[in-house]
C-alpha cells in the first residue's frame, strides 16, 4: 500500500505517517512534508523522485504529473487501466493525505496583499484531492486531521479502509474543494476594480456585496421542522462565522433547538450584546417583550420580566453577563425555552440541571461586539434575494437634535437612548415606552404607528405599569400629530424619533403645546 502525504497544516501528520509506516505503508511526500517525516527518521520517497521532475516554479508544480494522477485515478478493477500503469511504470497510490494552502486564513489576515492571496491558491492539492475522491472505490482521501484516527483504526483492525468510509471521505473531500473554490471566488469577486487592477503588494479595496453568494455554507444540523411542523429545515453556518455570533453557541443542556428557537435566540442575543451595562432581553415571536439594564443581571431580569409577564411565558431570554445562581433561581420561576449568556456559573448550571428541557446556550462575548455581527442582511423574495448592509447603527448622544422648546432632562436623555436602542430590535412599526432602563410597553409589528402606540400602552396597563413620565421611541417619524398625542396621553414626557416627515413642524408644535421634550436622531430603524 502506498500513501501520498502533502499537507500545509502539519497537525498530526507526523503521528499519522509513523502509524502508517508501522502498518507497512510506503510513504511519498512533497518538499516540506517530506522533510518533516525524514527528520523523524521515517523512510519517505520525495514526489520529485516519483515524477522524475524536480519541484519547480517555487513549488507551483510539484504533483501535477501523470505518475501521481495516474496512480490516483486508475481503476483497479479495469485491466486496461492497470496495464496502462504497468506500461508506464506508474505505481498505484491508495491513500492520499492533503490539506490545502491556507487561502482562507491568508485573506482573513488584515493587510493581506493581492499577491499573497494569489500565491495561496492551491492548484496541485485540489487536483489530487479530486482525482482521489473521484476514484473513491480504490483510494481513501483524507483532507482534515480529524479524519486520521478513523482511517488508522480501520487499517489496524481490517487492513483496509471500508467502502463506506472511503465514500464518506470522498464526499467530505468534494465539500472541502467546493468550500475552498468558493472562498477564492468570493475573495476575487469582491475586489474593487473601479480604479483599475489593484497593486499586487497592497491590501486591495473590497466591495461589500460582490461575491457574497459564492460563499460555501456548511450544515450545522438538520432541524426537526421549520417555522411550522409541515416545513423541512436545517441550520447552516457561513465560512469564518465570528466568535460571538449565534452559530458559534455551545449548547450546554436541553432539548434540541428548533427553528423558531434559533431565530428568537438570535434576536435576543443581537439585542442584548449591544448594551454596556448588565442587560436582559426576553424575546417572543422575534420581538422583545421585555428589555432592561441594571446594576446586576438579577435586577435586569426582574425589570425585563415585569414589562410583560404574560408574554414572557415560554420566552427566549438572553443576558450579556455570565448567569449566576441567584439570577438562575429567579429565571427558573418562569417557563423559559432558551437561556443565552456568555457563561453560566456552576450554581446557575445546578439550578437548571433538573429542568432538563431548558436549552442553555453559551456564547462568547468578545470585546469588539461590532465584529460579532453580520455585515449583510438578506431577505428572500420570489426568485431572488434582497441584500443590504445590516442595521447596526449605534446612536451617539451627540447626534441628537432637540427640536422642542423643552430640553430633555439628563434622566430623560438616558431613557430616550435606551428606548432607541430597544426600538432598533422591535419589528416595525415600533413604539417603545421606557423608564429607568426598563421597557414599560412595547408595540410591535403593526401596519399603523398609531396602533403600535395604542398597543404599547394597553400592554403597559395590563402589566400594571404606569406610563407617567416615560420616554418613548418611535422607529420612524410620526406622519401626523395623532401618534404623538396617543403616547403623550398615555403619560410620556419625552420622545425620540428620526424626524424627516413633511409634517415634522405639526408634530413639533404638538410636542411644544403639550410640554413634551422631543429629539430627532436623523436615523430610521425599520425592521421587517
Ligand atoms: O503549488 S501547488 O498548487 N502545486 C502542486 O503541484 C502541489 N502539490 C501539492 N501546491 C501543491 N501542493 C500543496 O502543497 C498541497 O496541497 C499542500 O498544501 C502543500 C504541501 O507542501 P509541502 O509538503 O512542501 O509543505
Amino acid at each position: 500500500m502506498r500513501a501520498l502525504i502533502s499537507v500545509s497544516d502539519k497537525t498530526g501528520a507526523l503521528e499519522l505517517a509513523r502509524a502508517l509506516h508501522a502498518l507497512g505503508v510506503t510513504l511519498i511526500s512533497t518538499g516540506g512534508t517530506a522533510r518533516l517525516l525524514a527528520d523523524d527518521g521515517l523512510p519517505v520517497t520525495e514526489v520529485a523522485e516519483v515524477t522524475g521532475f524536480p519541484e519547480m516554479l517555487d513549488g507551483r508544480v510539484k504533483t501535477l504529473h501523470p505518475n501521481i494522477h495516474g496512480g490516483l485515478l486508475a481503476r483497479r478493477d479495469v485491466p486496461a487501466h492497470m496495464a496502462a500503469l504497468a506500461a508506464h511504470g506508474i505505481a498505484p497510490i491508495d491513500l492520499l493525505v492533503v490539506n490545502l494552502y491556507p487561502f482562507e486564513a491568508t485573506v482573513a489576515r488584515a493587510g493581506c496583499t493581492l499577491a499573497e492571496a494569489i500565491e495561496n491558491i492551491d492548484i496541485g492539492g485540489p487536483a489530487m484531492v479530486r482525482s482521489a475522491a473521484k476514484n473513491w472505490r480504490d483510494v481513501a482521501v483524507l483532507t482534515d486531521p480529524s479524519q486520521y484516527p478513523v482511517v488508522l483504526a480501520e487499517l489496524r483492525d481490517a487492513g483496509r479502509v471500508s467502502d463506506e468510509t472511503r465514500l464518506r471521505l470522498a464526499i467530505a473531500a468534494f465539500n472541502r474543494i467546493a468550500q475552498y473554490d468558493a472562498a477564492i471566488s468570493q475573495y476575487l469577486s469582491a475586489l474593487d476594480l473601479s480604479a483599475g487592477v489593484p497593486a499586487a503588494d497592497a491590501a486591495p479595496a473590497r466591495l461589500p456585496f460582490a461575491g457574497q453568494f459564492n460563499a460555501c455554507w456548511t450544515k450545522v444540523q438538520d432541524l426537526r421542522y421549520g417555522e411550522n411542523p409541515h416545513q423541512q429545515a436545517a441550520f447552516y453556518r457561513e465560512p469564518d462565522a465570528p466568535d460571538g455570533s449565534l452559530v458559534t453557541a455551545q449548547q450546554l443542556q436541553g432539548k434540541e433547538l428548533s427553528y423558531n428557537n434559533i431565530a428568537d435566540a438570535d434576536a435576543a442575543w443581537e439585542c442584548v450584546k449591544g448594551f454596556a451595562a448588565p442587560a436582559c432581553v426576553i424575546i417572543k415571536h422575534a420581538n422583545p417583550c421585555g428589555v432592561a439594564i441594571a446594576e446586576s443581571p438579577l435586577e435586569a431580569y426582574r425589570k425585563a420580566f415585569q414589562t410583560d409577564p404574560t408574554s414572557a411565558f415560554g420566552g427566549i431570554i438572553a443576558f450579556n453577563r455570565p448567569l449566576d445562581g441567584q439570577t438562575a433561581q429567579a429565571v427558573a420561576q418562569q417557563f423559559v425555552e432558551v437561556l443565552i449568556a456568555p457563561d453560566f456559573t456552576p450554581e446557575a448550571l445546578a439550578v437548571f440541571k433538573p429542568k432538563a428541557n431548558v436549552r442553555l446556550l453559551r456564547i462568547a462575548l468578545p470585546a469588539d461586539v461590532a465584529a460579532t455581527r453580520n455585515r449583510l442582511h438578506w431577505q428572500r423574495v420570489g426568485g431572488g434575494v434582497l441584500v443590504q448592509t445590516a442595521d447596526h447603527h449605534v446612536l451617539q448622544a451627540s447626534e441628537l437634535r432637540v427640536v422642542t422648546r423643552r430640553q430633555p432632562t439628563a434622566q430623560e436623555l438616558q431613557d430616550l437612548m435606551f428606548a432607541w436602542a430597544v426600538a432598533q430590535y422591535v419589528k416595525s412599526n415600533a413604539i417603545v415606552f421606557c423608564k429607568d432602563g426598563m421597557t414599560m410597553g412595547v408595540g410591535a409589528g403593526q401596519m399603523s404607528r398609531l396602533d403600535s402606540a395604542r398597543i404599547a400602552s394597553i400592554k403597559a396597563q395590563a402589566a400594571g405599569l404606569s406610563l407617567q413620565g416615560t420616554a418613548v421611541a418611535s422607529d420612524a417619524f410620526f406622519p401626523f400629530r395623532d401618534g404623538l398625542d396617543v403616547v403623550v396621553d398615555a403619560g410620556a414626557t419625552c420622545v425620540i424619533q428620526p424626524g424627516g416627515s413633511v409634517r415634522d413642524q405639526e408634530v413639533i408644535d404638538a410636542a411644544d403645546e403639550r410640554g413634551v421634550a422631543m429629539v430627532f436622531t436623523g436615523v430610521r430603524h425599520f425592521r421587517h
